[in-house]
């Protein structure tokens, strides 16, 4: 049984009266939710954490949700209309969270025009890299980066995006021999669909939501490795192929399977773990390949299904164990208003990921 505390008891009165106002959200959402883990802030929503150690402690990079008038008619996510990042910290795992100062604000990002979506962060030789998706002034997404002496921010924005990026949901994976690499991409709202992968730009309603040929391969996430200056890539975006064990690539249509957003990479016993969000399906799963490029093939379910439209996390090694940073909506029923979480998860000694679920009781509904 998780404690009652003061800070539930203001929860679950913050949530009574967020779901009074609940009239955006297109999910079901579990009338009688009881979770296993508590927000790790209450006093601002956010979302999607990429969780790092830096410096001795643990930073986690989230969206910082708002509460927009925007309503969910569409699926362009135009309801995730975020405008700044603000950086949590714990200097040991379980230990009081620090809610830091505004780390960078859409007005001081040059070319940005609206929505601040799911971040990461990197450090290299002392310095702070906040990598983050955003729409430029024709709302098109493109990934920015921004600069630090300090983990928590204030960041500096570079005047344009990433030369050759696009999409959204950067992660930013170092490998045991010091080389960094970026993931990207998701579709729908995310844009994917909209790049070949030569990298060619067709321009696109949200209408068109993937590459609309069911028994196709599934639309990949792209990699790309980082230059020495941490603001520039070495190399052009290239897709990353998910293939099921029998070599055969996950098609468009196995909705359960297919990538959709989120893509992060975990290194464990020398193997390469990529997780990611099959979105409408609402599962974080994962594939495994012996090298940061894949072809990665798909092994199982990392998280089931949270509450709320979105699944989106993070992994993390903390004193010898592996932690999942996810979200849910608890604080607010609605699938706009996120707010971060974490819990332990495990490997086989075959590899394999025990899945988490982070609620007692019933499946949710969608
Ligand atoms: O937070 C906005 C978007 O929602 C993220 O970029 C996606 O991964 C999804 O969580």
């Amino acid at each position: 049984m998780k404690k009652i505390t003061y800070v539930s008891v203001l929860l679950i009165v913050m949530s009574c009266a967020f779901n009074k106002k609940n009239n955006v959200s297109k999910e079901k959402l579990n009338p009688n939710p009881d979770f296993k883990n508590l927000p790790l802030v209450s006093e601002i929503y956010t979302a999607d954490p990429s969780a790092h150690i830096f410096n001795g402690k643990i930073y986690i990079y989230p969206s910082h949700d708002i509460d927009v008038a925007e309503p969910d008619t569409d699926d362009c996510g135009s309801q995730y209309s975020m405008r700044d990042y603000i950086v949590l910290s714990m200097d040991y795992i379980g230990g009081p969270v620090t809610t830091h100062e505004v780390a960078l604000d859409i007005d001081d990002v040059p070319w940005a025009k609206r929505q601040f979506w799911a971040p990461d962060a990197a450090e290299k030789d002392g310095k702070f890299y906040l990598y983050f998706p955003t729409k430029d002034k024709n709302d098109v997404f493109k990934i920015g980066v921004a600069v630090s002496d300090k983990p928590e921010g204030p960041f500096e924005s570079t005047k344009n995006p990433i030369e050759g990026s696009y999409s959204m949901d950067p992660s930013v994976f170092k490998d045991d021999d010091g080389s960094y690499y970026m993931y990207l991409g998701g579709i729908w709202g995310g844009q994917l669909q909209r790049w070949d992968e030569n990298g060619n730009y067709t321009e696109m309603g949200c209408e068109t939501q993937d590459n609309g040929i069911p028994n196709s391969p599934a639309i990949s996430p792209r990699i790309a490795k980082m230059s020495d200056d941490m603001i520039s890539f070495a190399e052009e975006l290239k897709p990353i192929r998910i293939v099921d064990n029998s070599g055969n690539p996950i098609l468009t249509k196995d909705y359960d399977r297919r990538f959709f957003e989120a893509a992060w990479i975990h290194k464990h016993n020398g193997t390469y773990y990529l997780s990611y969000s099959t979105g409408n399906t609402h599962y974080i799963v994962y594939a495994t390949g012996d090298n940061p490029y894949g072809p990665f093939v798909y092994q199982g379910i990392l998280n089931e299904p949270v509450q709320g439209w979105t699944n989106h996390h993070s992994t993390v090694k903390i004193d010898g164990k592996w932690y999942l940073f996810y979200h849910d909506v608890e604080m607010s029923g609605q699938s706009n208003l996120r707010n971060v979480k974490y819990t332990e998860f495990t490997h086989n000694e075959d590899g394999t990921i025990n899945p988490v679920k982070t609620y007692f009781g019933n499946d949710f509904k969608f």
